[in-house]
């Protein structure tokens, strides 16, 4: 198992000498400033590599081996006539970033939206912040402040009117604010509209395409990419659709077993992987998690060790749990991480597992400075220190 950590780059308020002391040893970053669909140059690659590793010294070793992510530009998402060229720039990024030695690329294809919450401060009784998906928010937001057409097609009578009720409550600034958080909030350039009209331009390209179109059109993106990953010797690993499931009239096709295993059978190469993101397929009650990293351990090149705890009478709708704390059982996932690691001793596939913590709470000293939401320092430590501590209890136990 490798001990990874997210860094947003030099404008990240957790700085590279911060993280030498959080005890990872891996550094998974992007170049964030390179628009989607243009090729990332080699020298920025260095650049960037240069400034993660310049102080590198015996017992403060980082390394940029993971990058999340490569966007894939959503002319691909969308299967247009002229996306040749952003196939082609995606994979001479892969290329650069081979030739720099980095070779774990973590990548998603949601259309339009990536990861996506309605509340980036929601207070726990405890007074730490944590990030929620709210969905009778969400469908507020859908149905009175986005006003998508036939919108209303997708939720019952009675969701319409709880949301109805709870747009009603809200005040200009808690609209604003939700608009914000759902379409520029998250750290990672999370969409590339700026304002709701573009917002709403951007779904719209999507309204003739349905999951088996953006299937069709992922497998073709892959087809081209993982001849190259495999003799680049580069391992995809692709992010699952959080929350994990259609919405806004977008189709999501990473989201269950099913969908992995349809991912396989079409593209068996082994570079084609994913990111077990264990909070995004575990917020669906259908997900068995633990079931998962078994089945598609060899599949698993890299893996976010966090957990949600849905609301008990409404399951779309979840908050951030603590590492160990959430509705699955972690310390079965990272048994399972571990045991698909000792199966690869002697293969060829034989890297180790990536891990890294993932949208701690903000919390103590944390409350009072400046951060990426779910990405301040304090609450991810906690979250590394925890999962160290299983990794340390069960290879005590497995030797
Ligand atoms: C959120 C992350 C996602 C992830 C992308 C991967 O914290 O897990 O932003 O980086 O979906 O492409």
């Amino acid at each position: 198992m490798r001990e990874a950590w997210r860094w947003f780059g030099p404008n990240d308020p957790v700085t590279i000498q911060d993280i030498r002391q959080t005890g990872a040893t891996d550094i998974v970053s992007a170049l964030h400033s390179i628009p989607t669909g243009e090729v990332w140059p080699l020298e920025k690659i260095r650049g960037h590599q240069q400034l993660i590793e310049r102080n590198n010294e015996p017992g403060s070793f980082l390394v940029w081996t993971v990058v999340e992510s490569i966007a894939v530009h959503e002319d691909i998402k969308l299967g247009r006539e002229n996306n040749q060229q952003y196939v082609d720039s995606w994979i001479a990024s892969m290329e650069n970033l081979a030739k720099c030695g980095i070779k774990t690329i973590c990548y998603n294809f949601m259309p339009v939206i990536d990861w996506t919450r309605t509340d980036l401060e929601f207070q726990l009784p405890n007074g730490a912040y944590a990030l929620r998906f709210d969905q009778q928010k969400f469908t507020a937001f859908d149905l009175f402040i986005l006003k998508r057409e036939n919108a209303e097609a997708d939720y019952s009578e009675e969701e319409i009117e709880q949301s109805k009720s709870i747009f009603d409550a809200m005040s200009e600034d808690d609209k604003a604010l939700l608009t914000k958080n759902i379409i520029a909030g998250l750290p990672g350039k999370m969409t590339d509209a700026y304002t709701i009209d573009n917002f709403r331009d951007m779904l719209s390209n999507y309204k003739d395409i349905n999951k088996d179109i953006l299937r069709k059109n992922l497998f073709s993106f892959l087809s081209q990419v993982l001849p190259k990953a495999e003799q680049l010797g580069v391992k995809l690993a692709i992010h699952p659709d959080d929350p994990p499931r259609d919405m806004l009239g977008l189709p999501r096709i990473i989201c269950t077993s099913a969908d992995l295993e349809r991912l396989f059978s079409a593209l068996p190469s082994s570079a084609n992987g994913i990111t077990l993101c264990v909070g995004t397929f575990g917020s669906r009650p259908d997900n068995d998690l633990p079931e998962m990293a078994k089945k598609y351990g060899s599949r698993i090149h890299f893996s976010h060790l966090r957990g949600v705890s849905r609301d008990a009478n409404e399951q779309r709708s979840f908050t951030e749990a603590q590492h160990l704390s959430s509705d699955v059982d972690m310390v079965e996932i990272i048994s399972a991480l571990l045991k698909e690691e000792t199966l690869r001793n002697n293969t060829e596939n034989n890297q180790e597992i990536f891990i890294r913590p993932d949208h701690g709470h903000q919390i103590l000293d944390d409350l009072n400075k400046e951060a990426n939401p779910g990405y301040s320092c304090l609450g991810r430590l906690k979250g590394l220190a925890e999962i160290r501590g299983v990794i340390k209890a069960l290879n005590a136990n497995l030797s």
